[in-house]
């Protein structure tokens, strides 16, 4: 069965952030450091989800997703971000499957979504080998109590985000302005998603897989030094996260300076064979080259797209230009995709913008060729906490009124019910659905 979800994650939507012995994460620290988030906003409370989850569940019900993705507060499960395990923190997730389930909603739920525990980040973070290890720990931790009801693990959420902006550009937690140096977080993280598998498995997981966010790259025209930047874009974003995952080994790095810490045997680890792989797609990535600060590339901006809110280009047909790439390049080791991030953020309840940007992005996904796409997920069920934008960019199906918690469906919640009352639910290759 195709599976149509909405996705969140634990920081943007939680808040309790002191509650149930949850621990620090590096979010918690950076969003109080002041001048880090737009207008100070910070997730303390954000969505109310740690209360209001049986109102989300509905809400997901409603609509007639039959999965969600969400993400799991990994300080909740292990404050420290090693055992002892936090009993209450197993609870809440415990009762949110639980409740999934009984509303035949498959959860799937990734591991990782950027919130790691202070005391790891207090050792070095993702710069540190030894955190893959911790990963591999709290993974079997919450597999061991979850993994009969999960349908589908993600370990990782965009570890090439993480790397980038949470430690090359210090945009988001921790906050590092490492640029290149930044890159062991790169090897470190899936080498914590290599390990994680076996153990996730081990303890009764069903399928597993990784999120990567891609982008098609545009060198910014046909000469040679724009075409060499395109390929060089298209290997630190792109292939550093999928080929080790894929094809057991690392792209050509050279023009970064290579990866000075993968040992022995890493590559074995990395290249687990999985059911899956979870794709994020936002926009198209326009280069020229090289770039003026050691880097080969230089990011150009994309004209003769409307824009989202947030500025972004909207191109559907780059969702279908990714995926045919993905086939084109990984052949029979590309496993089943999921797109497991799709959306966009727009202002009003009316939101006629968003519905034009689904149904362009759904048509995009079915016509791509030699793929076998598996799921849809929406990002996100509702308005909620846009990291270093704050509450500033609203992504949701469902509005978010801050100051009280209300939710209020926007009309995209509704076209998204009927695509798939439609008979979308039965497959990506039906054209299911009004549009509007
Ligand atoms: C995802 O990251 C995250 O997983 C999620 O938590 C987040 O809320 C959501 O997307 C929305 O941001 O400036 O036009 O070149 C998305 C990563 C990185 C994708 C920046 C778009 C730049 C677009 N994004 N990228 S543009």
């Amino acid at each position: 069965m195709f599976l149509w979800g909405a996705a969140t994650s634990s920081y943007q939507i939680e808040g309790a952030v002191r509650e149930d012995g949850r621990g620090p994460s590096i979010w918690d620290t950076f969003a109080h450091q002041p001048g880090r988030i737009r207008d100070g906003h910070t997730a303390d409370v954000a969505c109310d989800h740690y209360h209001r989850w049986p109102e989300d569940v509905a809400l997901l019900a409603e609509a007639g997703f039959n999965a969600y993705r969400f993400s799991i507060a990994w300080p909740r499960i292990q404050p420290t971000g090693r055992d002892p395990v936090n009993p209450a923190g197993l609870g809440f997730y415990d009762r949110l499957v639980d409740a999934l389930c009984e509303r035949n909603i498959t959860p799937v739920a990734t591991l990782f979504h950027w919130d790691l525990p202070q005391a790891l980040e207090d050792e070095g973070g993702w710069l540190n080998r030894d955190t893959a290890a911790r990963f591999a720990d709290y993974a079997a931790r919450v597999a061991e109590r979850l993994a009969d009801r999960v349908g589908i693990w993600i370990t990782l959420n965009e570890p090439f985000v993480h790397m980038v902006y949470g430690y090359a550009l210090g945009v988001h937690a921790p906050g590092r302005t490492l640029m290149l140096d930044a890159l062991p977080v790169a090897h470190h993280q899936l080498l914590g998603h290599g390990l994680a598998v076996p153990a996730l498995r081990a303890n009764g997981a069903a399928k597993v897989m990784i999120t990567n966010n891609c982008t098609p790259v545009w060198p910014a025209s046909d000469s040679p030094e724009d075409r060499a930047a395109a390929e060089a874009y298209d290997i630190l974003h792109n292939r550093l996260f999928n080929d080790p995952v894929l094809l057991g080994s690392y792209p050509d790095l050279s023009a970064y300076g290579g990866l000075n810490c993968v040992r022995d045997g890493d590559l074995e680890i990395i290249a687990q064979p999985l059911d899956g792989l979870g794709i994020n797609y936002y926009t198209p990535t326009r280069v020229s080259g090289p770039g003026s600060d050691g880097l080969p590339f230089r990011l150009e901006e994309i004209t003769g797209y409307p824009r989202t809110a947030f500025g972004w280009p909207v191109v559907p047909d780059g969702l279908r230009e990714l995926l045919e790439s993905l086939a084109q390049r990984y052949g029979a080791a590309l496993p089943p995709v999921y797109i497991t991030e799709n959306g966009c953020s727009y202002d009003g309840i009316d939101d006629r913008e968003r519905i034009d940007y689904l149904a362009g992005h759904i048509a995009a996904m079915r016509r791509a060729e030699g793929v076998d796409v598996r799921g849809y997920f929406v990002w996100s069920l509702l308005d909620n906490f846009e990291w270093a934008e704050g509450y500033h960019q609203r992504f949701g199906l469902v509005h978010v009124d801050f100051a009280t918690g209300a939710r209020t469906p926007k009309a995209s919640y509704h076209w998204m019910r009927d695509l798939i009352r439609g008979g979308a639910g039965n497959g990506p290759e039906r054209e299911g659905g009004s549009e509007h």
